[in-house]
């Protein structure tokens, strides 16, 4: 198991509730961040673990500058998949959603390169909601860990999340996490009180936003890349709901998903089911 056990009090809970975002205390310890940062190495060489290849090819980027990142590197990568498919990070996802089970949605591995002090937007992600992608899906009870592998700040980049914003619903055209241009965004969303709070992470702690919850994320104006692994979670019961919106995550259902089919074979593990 990679992630130290931690209870989530009611206080967690409320601010959860209240901020539609969590910081978690150190969730691993330093040999675990060392060999999640050596998976990074990896990934981005194509070193693969197993058999299996990944979901989209791993590509050079067109500009060192520009953000890069993988889904589902558990399914390439053993270091990863021990943390994205872990029975005590479900089991706080679980606590902070209130539910009694908790399944891999995918996960992501992200790097956002350092431009040494550059002005750029090519490492940005656009301020968007995890479920505007992800309309596919019964429920918007789902949750996102943002893993960091090294001490996160403003100034290389951290993400940052409205405060609040999980409780403004799905918002039409939330879909925009490649939209680079953080203004232009600002100006589309921020119809209600904008407060952006940036997620302030030491190495090996976690932030866990609402799937409603916007966020995004700003320039790396350090010389290191910024490293993290992402985990999205959803509750056991999640299903199929046809007709909104695709997914690649609908063909993983089997060459005829139906309209109410639970997302609850291989391709989304599970991590943790509360004992009765
Ligand atoms: O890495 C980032 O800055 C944003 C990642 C993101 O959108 C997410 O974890 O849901
Ligand atoms: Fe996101």
């Amino acid at each position: 198991m990679s992630v130290i056990k931690y209870n989530v009090t009611q206080e967690d809970k409320d601010v959860f509730n209240r901020d539609g975002y969590w910081i978690s205390p150190k969730l691993i310890d330093d040999e675990t961040i060392e060999k999640l940062r050596g998976a990074h190495d990896r990934i981005w060489s194509k070193d693969f673990d197993g058999d299996g290849s990944p979901l989209y090819p791993v590509a050079r980027p067109k500009d060192k500058l520009q953000i890069r990142k993988l889904d589902n590197g558990w399914w390439i990568n053993d270091e990863v998949r021990s943390f994205v498919t872990d029975e005590n990070l479900g089991e706080i996802a679980a606590d902070l959603l209130n539910e009694d089970e908790i399944r891999l949605w995918h996960d992501q591995v992200i790097l956002k390169p350092g431009s040494g002090g550059e002005e750029t937007k090519l490492g940005n992600v656009g301020w968007h909601q995890d479920y505007g992608y992800w309309r596919c899906s019964s429920t918007t009870n789902m949750v996102t860990v943002w893993l960091a592998l090294q001490d996160t700040v403003i100034e290389n980049g951290a993400m940052m999340t409205i405060l609040g914003s999980h409780k403004w619903g799905e918002v039409e055209g939330s879909d925009t996490f490649f939209d680079q241009d953080m203004d232009k965004l600002r100006t589309k969303f921020a119809t209600r009180d904008w407060v952006e709070e940036p997620c302030i992470l030491k190495a090996g702690q976690a932030s866990f936003h609402h799937a409603l919850t916007f966020h995004g994320s700003g320039p790396n104006m350090t010389n290191d890349p910024r490293l993290s692994v992402v985990a999205h979670l959803m509750p056991g019961h999640t299903a199929y709901r046809k007709g909104r919106q695709h997914h690649s995550n609908v063909n993983l259902l089997g060459p005829r998903p139906y309209n109410g089919q639970p997302f609850n074979n291989d391709y989304f593990p599970l991590l943790y089911s509360r004992k009765a």
